[in-house]
């Protein structure tokens, strides 16, 4: 699957900038395409020269709001992020249009951070302008929620989160739900190191958006996952999750075949199993009505028992999911998984940060009208005082 992917904000600029060095990998490991334009959008110019791999011209490092903001950003205003793009969004529609390989386009991804100004008020202002421009490519978004740090010290980063997600839905055929606290748990030491954090955000895309791509006979499948199935697997809220078991090393006194095959759908469950465990975001796999699984292993070890015992396994965790899958017979030593959950009926996350939000609304509501209702009363004392207008 081929995608164009732009980067809105700080936070979304250096994922895509992560995204076009999966293909620079893709290009050099395995000679194919999976991204066909990379662009980075922000009202900030010190955050676009910073970036590495897209490109440094302005069609591809985008400033918007120049006038406006003087190319320093939006200071966490997601109201004013919205207010620049509409001004400018064409500017980053015609700059798409230009990529070299727009027409092999299957289609877009739009980044940002939700608890930000620029990208959080950006995304959906892009997302609606793409939307009337390209009837016949899907539009998926990936919504970086903030870390609980933040959440708890700036209110503000709530109500950014809650009205992203609450414009940005209606606007996208799927919403990638990333949790950003969910990889620092993983391992503390990466609380800062944002750099890891994204690669590990975008490295379960990698043999996903490759496996439709290969062109040569020993990596394709049985079953190809292509951008076809990929789209049909995509609606609404969706999370991605990544998981891989090593292989034991080869040796002339390996087990029967039978007993083989076996251990490699233990394996394979245990894949399963850490994928479902690192969803991007913690989430009940059953309130999902679609699923998707890309079992990657050397062509030795792939087999339809594997396959369809992970399908029988995924079943039991999403019931009411319809579920698809394939296999990319490519690398060695390693079964890995790459699952994607979609169609979630129900996200607490996502609930909760608006139902925190309405409450900010009405709080700050009850102050403004305390606050008036005091000035009121001063007034109130003057009344008999004559003025000296
Ligand atoms: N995963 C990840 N999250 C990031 C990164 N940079 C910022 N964030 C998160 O994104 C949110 C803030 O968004 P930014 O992208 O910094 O803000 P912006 O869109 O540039 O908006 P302004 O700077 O307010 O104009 C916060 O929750 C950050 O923790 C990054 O490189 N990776
Ligand atoms: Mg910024």
């Amino acid at each position: 699957m081929k995608l164009v992917v732009v980067g809105l904000g700080q936070c979304g600029g250096r994922l895509a900038d992560e995204f076009a060095r999966l293909n620079e990998r893709a290009r050099s490991q395995r000679g194919i395409e999976i991204i066909t334009g990379a662009f980075a959008v922000n009202t900030d110019a010190a955050d676009l020269s910073g970036l590495q791999t897209i490109s440094g011209d302005y069609q591809h490092r985008i400033l918007i709001g120049g006038r406006m903001t003087g190319g320093h950003g939006v200071g966490k205003i997601n109201e004013l992020g919205a207010e620049v793009a509409k001004d400018d969004a064409d500017k980053v529609v015609d700059a798409i249009r230009t990529a070299r390989h727009f027409f092999e386009t299957d289609a877009f991804l739009l980044i940002a951070g939700v608890g930000g100004g620029t990208g959080s008020g950006a995304i959906s202002i892009v997302a609606q302008m793409l939307r009337e421009r390209y009837l016949d490519k899907p539009i998926y978004a990936m919504a970086v929620l903030p870390f609980a740090h933040e959440e708890d010290t700036e209110e503000r980063t709530v109500y950014n989160a809650a009205t992203c997600l609450k414009s940005l839905y209606p606007m996208v055929d799927a919403v990638f739900l990333v949790d950003n606290q969910r990889y620092v748990r993983k391992d503390f030491s990466l609380k800062n190191n944002l750099t890891k954090i994204n690669s590990l955000i975008t490295e379960p895309f990698y043999n996903l958006l490759c496996a439709g791509e290969e062109k040569k006979s020993k990596h394709i499948g049985a079953k190809i996952v292509d951008a076809g199935d990929i789209i049909q697997s995509l609606a609404g809220w969706t999370v991605i999750g990544h998981g891989s078991t090593q292989l034991p090393a080869w040796s002339p006194f390996s087990s029967s075949n039978f007993t083989k095959k076996g251990s490699e759908t233990n394996r394979g469950i245990q894949a399963m199993d850490e994928a479902l465990s690192e969803l991007s975001l913690k989430c009940n796999p059953a309130d999902s009505g679609r699923a998707i699984y890309l079992v990657s292993a050397p062509a030795k070890e792939m087999n339809m028992d594997l396959v369809k015992g992970l399908g029988d396994y995924l079943r039991t965790i999403s019931p009411e999911a319809v579920i698809r899958n394939g296999d990319y017979p490519i690398g060695g030593g390693l079964i890995d998984i790459t699952l994607l959950l979609s169609e979630f009926n129900a996200v607490e996350k996502v609930k909760g940060y608006y139902t925190k939000a309405s409450g900010a609304i009405h709080q700050l509501k009850g102050r403004r009208e305390e606050f008036e209702g005091k000035l009121k009363e001063i007034e109130e004392a003057s009344k008999d005082l004559p003025s000296l207008l």
